[in-house]
C-alpha cells in the first residue's frame, strides 16, 4: 500500500517536471539543481559562484531548507532575486518537488532571467528522487564526509552531470583521500566532471565557473 503511494507521488511529480522543463525551455531559462548533504557548502559556493557569474548571467535562486531563512539571507547579498521554501509548512518534507519550484519560479520574471539555480534541501537521499524540471544537476561532496559517499549513496551521484568537491582548503588536516573520492564519483557515473574548489579560500573556483557558463550558454539561445 505504502509502497503504491509513494509510486504515485513519484509518478505525479515526474509528470509536473517535465511539463516545467518544457515551460523553462520556453522561457529560455537554464535550471540548475544544486544537491548535497547538509552543511557540505552549497550556499557557500553559490554566493561566490554568483559573484562570477552576475550580471552577464542573470541568475535567480530558489532555496529549500525545512526551516530558517538563513540561506535566502546569504544569497540576497550577491544581488540575485532570491525565493526561499520552507518545507515546514506542509510536513517538513526532505525535499523540493517540481510543484513547489514552479510556485516560486512563476513569482520571477523569467523573461529577465536567464539561469535559475535551485539550492535543494540538504540530503543526499531524497532529492535525488524527485526531478524539480531542471535542466542539470550538480552534487556538492565536502572533504570532512568521507570518500566512500558516492559509493554509499549512488543515485544522487549517478544522476548529476557534475559534481563539486568542496572544503579543499581542509585537506591538510585530515586523513581524507581526495583522490580515491573522486574515482568513487567517476566509478558511478563516469562521465562527469569534478571540480576540486575551497569555498570560503575561493581557490579552484574558475573552471566550475566556467562548465556552468558552458552549459547556460550551449543549451540556450541568447535573449532579445
Ligand atoms: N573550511 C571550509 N568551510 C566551508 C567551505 N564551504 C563551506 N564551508 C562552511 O561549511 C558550513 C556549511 O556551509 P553551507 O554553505 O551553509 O552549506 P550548505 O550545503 O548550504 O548547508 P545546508 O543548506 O544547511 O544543507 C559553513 O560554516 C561554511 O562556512 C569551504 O570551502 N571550506
Ligand atoms: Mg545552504
Amino acid at each position: 500500500m505504502e509502497i503504491n503511494i509513494q509510486k504515485r507521488v513519484l509518478e505525479a511529480n515526474e509528470n509536473e517536471a517535465e511539463r516545467l522543463r518544457k515551460y523553462f525551455a520556453e522561457k529560455k531559462v537554464f535550471v540548475l539543481n544544486m544537491m548535497s548533504s547538509p552543511g557540505s557548502g552549497k550556499t557557500e559556493t553559490l554566493v561566490k559562484t554568483l559573484d562570477r557569474l552576475m550580471p552577464e548571467t542573470r541568475t535567480a535562486v530558489i532555496v529549500g531548507d525545512i526551516c530558517t531563512t538563513n540561506d535566502a539571507d546569504r544569497l540576497k547579498s550577491t544581488g540575485a532575486e532570491v525565493t526561499q521554501i520552507n518545507t515546514d509548512q506542509f510536513g517538513g518534507d526532505c525535499h523540493l518537488a517540481a510543484h513547489l519550484v514552479e510556485q516560486c519560479a512563476r513569482e520571477f520574471d523569467l523573461d529577465s532571467i536567464d539561469l535559475l539555480i535551485v539550492e535543494n534541501i540538504g540530503n543526499l537521499v531524497c532529492p535525488a528522487e524527485f526531478d524539480i524540471g531542471e535542466d542539470a544537476r550538480t552534487v556538492v561532496l565536502s572533504v570532512t564526509e568521507g570518500e566512500d559517499k558516492p559509493l554509499k549513496y549512488p543515485l544522487m551521484f549517478r544522476l548529476a552531470q557534475s559534481a563539486i568537491l568542496n572544503k579543499a582548503d581542509l585537506l591538510a588536516y585530515l586523513d581524507f583521500d581526495a583522490d580515491l573520492a573522486v574515482k568513487n564519483i567517476n566509478e558511478v557515473n563516469p562521465e562527469i566532471p569534478v571540480f576540486r574548489i575551497s569555498a570560503t579560500k575561493e581557490e579552484g573556483l574558475d573552471p566550475w565557473v566556467e562548465w556552468l557558463r558552458g552549459e547556460v550558454s550551449g543549451k540556450l539561445e541568447p535573449k532579445a
